[in-house]
């Protein structure tokens, strides 16, 4: 059987830097994220009798070596606990640029679960689905539940998962990702998390985790922006902040995103409050009210270098399209 299954990428407010146990992905500390309706993968999955390997097509090419060998381990998962051993047809597509900070890897190993589980006619729960889809990528968890969502850091495996906090027609709070850089980046995020610890920042940052979490759940709850976005800026420069002091240390930002950041706090002087977040990557994600969009989108575009712009409401987590 053949299954289809789109999963939205998700923004973290509250970021995963730092696992406690790298080969399960147990992370350092908690997180909170939103899904995004407009950066999402479709991912068709199909176990094949024929096939004497697994075949993974994303984006149209044709996938080998190490990335391959993930995606085939964590259909192996999926194959024992299925007891089922033949191989799959993979085919993926995403709408946005691959490995520039966007992040593919949660709404890819979202789908790739979902789409796999399905296929080997599993039924798992979503507590379960979301376990699994982190043993893929850490924040892939994150984009199986709906909407606004935590994921509980656990202490081990089976209770280290995302679950929703909100539905994403709770608040209508938008993310506009302002694309300044579209190449994949050179250390990517497994790498990245690895060196975390060697910044002499990581220990300040993870004491202060459970405090941030409780913080950005009340702003949440009392739909309070400004508490909200204060928390996800200082939040962002934080994790940049031990990025930078790693060793070696990791710069993601280019000087465009520097600039945007900078318009970002103008127009908050000036009366359009506007917040920013970056991930692993150069892009700039600019997070305003709904009634703000307009005004913002138009101001982007006049920043010269702003390869595109993606408009973001709060989305479902992954779902099977067909
Ligand atoms: C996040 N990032 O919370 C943070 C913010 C990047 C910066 O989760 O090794 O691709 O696959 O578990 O999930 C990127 O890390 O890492 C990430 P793996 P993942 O969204």
């Amino acid at each position: 059987m053949k299954v289809v299954v789109r999963a939205p990428s998700n923004i973290a407010f509250i970021k995963y830097w730092g696992k406690k146990n790298e080969k399960l992905r147990i992370p350092a500390n908690s997180s909170i994220s939103m899904n995004l309706s407009d950066a999402y993968t479709e991912t068709s999955v199909e176990f094949k009798k024929i096939l004497s390997d697994d075949l993974v097509i994303i984006d149209g090419k044709k996938i080998d070596g190490k990335e391959k060998e993930r995606i085939g381990r964590h259909l192996n998962l999926i194959r024992k606990m299925a007891r089922i051993n033949f191989f799959a047809e993979v085919l993926s597509k995403n709408n946005f640029p691959k490995g520039a900070g966007i992040a593919s890897s949660a709404s890819g190993f979202a789908a790739l679960t979902l789409a796999g589980v399905k296929a080997a006619g599993l039924n798992l729960s979503e507590k379960e689905l979301s376990v699994l889809a982190r043993l893929g990528s850490g924040s892939a968890c994150r984009s199986i539940p709906d909407g606004f969502v935590e994921w509980k850091k656990g202490s081990k495996s089976s209770d280290s998962y995302a679950y929703s906090l909100k539905s994403p027609e709770y608040w209508d709070i938008r993310d506009i990702i302002v694309v300044v850089g579209e190449k994949s980046k050179k250390v990517g995020s497994t790498e990245g998390h690895k060196e975390a610890t060697s910044s002499p920042f990581y220990k300040a940052r993870i004491s202060e985790m459970d405090k941030k979490i409780a913080d950005i759940k009340l702003a949440l709850k009392n739909k309070d922006f400004t508490k909200f976005g204060r928390i996800v800026e200082e939040e962002a420069i934080n994790m940049h902040t031990v990025m930078m002091t790693s060793k070696p240390p990791l710069f993601y930002w280019l000087p465009k995103t520097l600039e945007i950041m900078q318009s970002i706090t103008t127009w908050r002087e000036a009366g359009l409050e506007t917040y920013f977040t970056i991930d692993a990557g150069p892009n700039i994600h600019v997070i305003c009210r709904s009634k703000d969009v307009r005004k913002v989108k138009t101001k982007l575009e006049k920043i010269q270098g702003v390869k595109k712009i993606i408009i973001n409401r709060v989305s479902k987590g992954a779902r099977i399209v067909k």
